[in-house]
């Protein structure tokens, strides 16, 4: 039996590692952080099956401890500080996670246990600004198309790119120097249901959810047709609920889901030489087409009125425009994506429309129980 340690176990993606780990016959120990309250949610239907430890990844005698004490076969290293606009007001915090963290579990293998496979998750914000063209025939018309794969040049634009670009050159440097099995995973953005209500899909999932029940409440629909549209709120003769409020609605970003990318973390550490890759749909979308679909699922076709720009949501700079190829992934790797940008719109208003259905039935519970 495989042993394997998921560092970030309680976030998106380690809950879903977590499971692909378990169902190949893994022993999983999921580490996360110390917590006032819970913060297990993602992970309540595997947390009997997995071996819950608690650690920091800033804090060098934490890491290795764990690292000593386990020797595992794999470590998939998730733990981050992963907002983007939050490194803008916590760079320095975010480094100590995002970028010490790092040399911690780099270290602690080098020093205790030279022969664990070690996943490193970096991220499509290395790139930033920058792009590589290729010319492209598009229906015998000859058009540039704009990506970003392994040779594109790094140009992060946040002090979160920033620590995961300095991450990235330690995991090839610890790699190259003492012939580490260490890879990373450059992955572009992937969400899901479990994603954070921070990150822009799930805010708007969440919204859309939400504002469907309180209009239910109101005893309507969520056409256009039964609402005044004030300044920043939606009125019903008898109610008001804040509009959805969002930053740049124009950025662009290659969005898949995360099940599919977690296979990938895996698929990086069975090969026989490790590697950096690029994984991604190969697809870009704007935020306000990802607001097209989600508006698009529940009848909505003109949304307009349903949101405003917040400048307290822009960041001081942006990332514009992300397009990965997975190319190589897909080639060496054999990983391909099965969920596309459809249905992953349509999976997350779904989930959380029914969460929101969820929370009026303990209520009609507790009404008639005799
Ligand atoms: P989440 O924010 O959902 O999860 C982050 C995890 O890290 C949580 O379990 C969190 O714990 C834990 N964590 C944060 N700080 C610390 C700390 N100081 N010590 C220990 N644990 C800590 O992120 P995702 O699951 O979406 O992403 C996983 C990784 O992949 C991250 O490194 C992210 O930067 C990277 N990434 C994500 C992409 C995406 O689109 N999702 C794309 C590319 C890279 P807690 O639950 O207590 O907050
Ligand atoms: P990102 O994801 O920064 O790409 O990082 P996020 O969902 O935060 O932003 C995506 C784009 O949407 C714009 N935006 C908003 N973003 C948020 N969070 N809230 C808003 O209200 C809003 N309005 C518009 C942003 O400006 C941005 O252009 C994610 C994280 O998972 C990182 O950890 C990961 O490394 C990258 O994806 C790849």
């Amino acid at each position: 039996m495989k042993k394997a340690i998921v560092t970030g176990v309680t976030g998106q993606d380690g809950s879903y590692l977590a499971e692909l780990l378990l169902e190949k016959g893994y022993e999983v120990i999921g580490l996360k952080r110390r917590s006032s309250t819970s913060t297990l949610e993602r992970i309540s239907d595997i947390q009997d099956k997995i071996q819950i430890e608690e650690f920091e990844v800033s804090d060098s005698g934490s890491v290795y401890s764990v690292v000593q004490k386990h020797r595992p076969d794999e470590i998939y290293n998730l733990a981050a500080q992963s907002h983007v606009k939050t490194s803008f007001d916590q760079p320095n915090y975010t480094f100590q996670v995002n970028t010490i963290g790092v040399t911690n579990f780099l270290e602690a293998i080098r020093r205790f246990s030279p022969d664990t496979r070690f996943y490193q998750a970096s991220t499509s914000e290395m790139f930033g600004k920058s792009v590589t063209r290729r010319k492209n025939s598009v229906w015998g018309e000859e058009k540039w198309e704009a990506y970003q794969d392994e040779k594109t040049v790094f140009e992060p634009q946040s002090p979160y790119a920033a620590a995961k670009l300095a991450s990235h050159h330690l995991v090839r440097n610890y790699r190259e120097g003492y012939g580490l099995f260490a890879c990373c995973g450059i992955l572009f953005n992937h969400e899901s249901e479990r994603r954070g209500e921070n990150f822009v899909t799930r805010k708007i999932t969440k919204w859309i959810a939400e504002f469907i029940r309180w209009a239910e409440v109101q005893g309507l629909d969520a056409s256009p047709k039964h609402f005044e549209f004030i300044e920043d709120h939606i009125h019903s003769r008898r109610d008001s609920f804040p509009k959805l409020r969002l930053g740049n609605v124009d950025a662009y970003r290659d969005w898949g889901h995360a099940q599919d990318y977690v296979h990938a973390m895996w698929l990086m550490l069975q090969q026989t030489n490790p590697d950096d890759y690029v994984i991604a749909t190969g697809e870009t979308h704007s935020v306000r087409q990802f607001l097209d679909k989600a508006f698009q699922h529940i009848g909505i076709d003109n949304y307009e009125d349903f949101f405003v720009i917040d400048e307290k949501f822009y960041r001081p700079s942006e990332v514009e425009y992300l397009k990965g190829i997975p190319a190589k992934a897909e080639e060496n790797l054999g990983w391909e994506r099965k969920v596309s940008f459809d249905d992953l719109v349509k999976r997350m208003v779904d989930s959380d429309i029914h969460a929101e259905e969820k929370k009026k039935q303990p209520q009609w519970q507790v009404r008639f129980v005799p």
